[in-house]
């Protein structure tokens, strides 16, 4: 009897031992999957965040692009011609025209919706745009100086 049960003692140590040693290494690897989703899920959540602050950040920039800019733009009249010749600004836009020339020039447009006086070297003449539109204009000394705005 006893030796059978010392034999049956040794038989079912290793069968116990066998047993609890698959469970361990697949507890382990139920862990570290587990552990490595919640790492997967979390680095995606990261990813997200991040991309939606680049597409927010470009987003803003992109609103800030579309802002009509405070500034006024400027034509300058250099040796007989206006530059830029088609000067394109969003609706409210005051341009500035400048002569650089020694000799005076005017700005008049075509259709007389602005008309500067004779200006002289280095003077000034603006005009506030608050009509969408192309306004031709020229310069009334010398005609065939002629320029253009378009207003959007
Ligand atoms: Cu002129």
């Amino acid at each position: 009897m006893n030796p059978k049960l010392t034999n049956s003692d040794a038989r079912l140590q290793p069968a116990s031992e066998r047993r609890a040693a698959p469970v361990g290494p697949l507890a382990v690897k139920g862990k570290k999957m587990i552990t490595k989703h919640v790492w997967v899920v979390g680095l995606a959540a990261q990813v997200m965040f991040a991309l939606v602050l680049l597409l927010s950040g470009q987003a803003s920039i992109k609103a800030n692009a579309q802002q009509p800019s405070p500034a006024t733009p400027e034509v300058k009249i250099d040796n007989f011609s206006f530059g830029p010749e088609t000067l394109t600004v969003p609706l409210g836009t005051t341009v500035t025209w400048i002569n650089h020339d020694d000799i005076p020039h005017s700005v008049v447009s075509t259709d007389k919706v602005f008309s500067s006086k004779l200006l002289d070297k280095n003077e000034k003449f603006s005009y506030t745009f608050s009509k969408a539109g192309t306004y031709p204009y020229f310069c009334s000394i010398h005609p065939k100086m002629t320029g253009k705005i378009v207003v959007q």
